[in-house]
């Protein structure tokens, strides 16, 4: 243990009623929901950029926080690594997420990061066989350097594609030495700033053949984990590639990659792209793409992705509905990719945050449960859409059925749909009786 948390102890459930800042009151890890544990369910993991690499900055100035391990050399990295895996342990988180970046120091060329970014792993597998901790998902930093400024694998210049495809092989090669269940490609700055310079046309054939190639690779180095896109809308470029779900999915089909790669889904970039992050779930799911979910919330107000722990639990109570009827999650899990704001600038602040956003998806998830145990949710919809069953309307489904064929039955049973209530206000009331 390093001194960064002293004083503090491992963090316990201790109930709804306790007034202990530094405890659990709703997530229990071993209580059981749904004949699974929590812990289980929810698979929660810290995310390294936001609690240790992160400094604090914002547009009009740099960094609030002071941090031990804010300098950049291999020490430091080791340093800022045993307290990340402190803060793993005092938590009982049972995952992290890292990007190259976020653990080890740049090297002038390609082979000394690589040669970096292998000694901390070196230490990581120490820490994780030490502490129990696993890998979530590992992906690689393709946004930072101002190589990458006009993106990574879209970028005009192919030795930036090289470049990131090198970068890419070396995180997947490390992800999977240290067991990670998934590896994940958000397209940083794959996308544009203006139109005027850029062919989308050849940028998106760019990216189709990295993603191909990584799905590639990922077979022939038996990596058993889901490799993951996670889609943006905007921020940083004025228009990503990867703008929502449904964009993806479109994407991953034309370039015949739908059976190979699932989808990340961030709560504040669905807002951003203007839908609900439970969409977005129920979108992913109906196209059979669902794989993990980055887990924050967006300031209503501020237009932006804030990245702050979740806080409401009704908004994300209806997510963990739409995970649960999805058959909840395999490889994938909730991972916090949410910052303290810059104001926020104590070791305990760390904890009230992860804190409060575990406790609010453990809140949020048991609604969901109590949701799907009391059934008359899914008892509606499944009334809704009882007709379907019928053997004309299953004949017309698949495909057996022309429209002259139909046209011949409407006007011979002489059919006259009668209007159904949606029921809208009665589903949000029957909601809110759990939330
Ligand atoms: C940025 C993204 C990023 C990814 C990992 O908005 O959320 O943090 O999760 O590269
Ligand atoms: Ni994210
Ligand atoms: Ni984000």
């Amino acid at each position: 243990m390093s001194d960064f948390f002293k004083g503090i102890d491992k963090v316990k459930y201790e109930g709804p009623e306790s007034t202990n800042p530094l405890a659990f009151r709703y997530y229990n890890p071993d209580e059981v929901v749904l004949g699974k544990p929590l812990k289980d369910h929810l698979r929660f993991a810290i995310a390294y950029w936001h609690s240790f690499a992160w400094e604090g900055g914002d547009p009009f100035g740099g960094r609030t926080f002071g941090r031990p391990w804010f300098e950049d050399g291999m020490d430091a990295a080791r340093l800022k690594a045993d307290v990340a895996f402190d803060l793993f342990s005092l938590l009982g988180a049972p995952y992290f997420c890292f990007h190259d970046a976020d653990v080890r120091p740049e090297g002038e060329i390609y082979a000394k990061s690589v040669k970096r970014l292998n000694k901390i792993a070196d230490l990581f597998e120490e820490k994780m066989a030490e502490t129990g901790v696993k890998l979530l998902w590992g992906t690689a930093n393709l946004f930072s350097n101002r190589r990458f400024m006009a993106g990574a694998s879209t970028n005009p210049d192919p030795d930036v594609f090289a470049y990131s495809a090198a970068t890419i092989k070396a995180n997947m090669d490390v992800t999977k030495r240290l067991g990670g269940e998934n590896y994940v490609l958000w397209g940083g700055r794959e996308g544009y700033e203006t139109l005027l310079n850029t062919r989308m046309g050849q940028e998106m054939d760019q990216m189709g053949r990295m993603l191909s190639m990584v799905v590639d690779y990922k077979h022939k180095i038996g990596f058993e984990g889901t490799i993951l896109i996670e889609p943006k809308p905007q921020e940083p470029t004025k228009h990503q590639y990867d703008y929502d779900v449904g964009t993806v999915y479109g994407f991953l089909k034309k370039y015949g990659l739908e059976n190979d790669v699932k989808v990340n889904i961030e709560v504040g970039h669905a807002i951003l792209a203007g839908h609900t992050f439970e969409h977005e779930v129920a979108l992913a799911a109906a196209h059979g793409i669902f794989g993990s979910i980055d887990m924050n919330r967006n300031d209503m107000q501020s237009g932006w992705d804030t990245d702050q722990f979740p806080n409401n639990v009704p908004e994300v109570a209806m997510a963990y509905y739409h995970i649960l009827k999805a058959g909840g999650f395999t490889t994938g899990g909730t991972n916090f990719d949410a910052k303290l704001r810059r104001q926020s600038i104590d070791p305990e602040d760390l904890l009230y945050g992860h804190i409060g956003g575990m406790d609010t998806c453990a809140r949020g998830l048991k609604a969901a449960a109590a949701i799907i145990e009391d059934g008359s949710y899914d008892q509606f919809l499944e009334d809704r859409y009882a007709g379907w069953k019928g053997a004309e309307a299953q004949a017309m489904l698949k495909g057996e059925r022309s429209l002259e064929d139909i046209a011949a039955r409407v006007e011979k049973d002489d059919i006259n749909p009668e209007p159904r209530s949606g029921r809208q206000e009665y589903l949000e009331n029957l909601i809110n009786r759990f939330v």
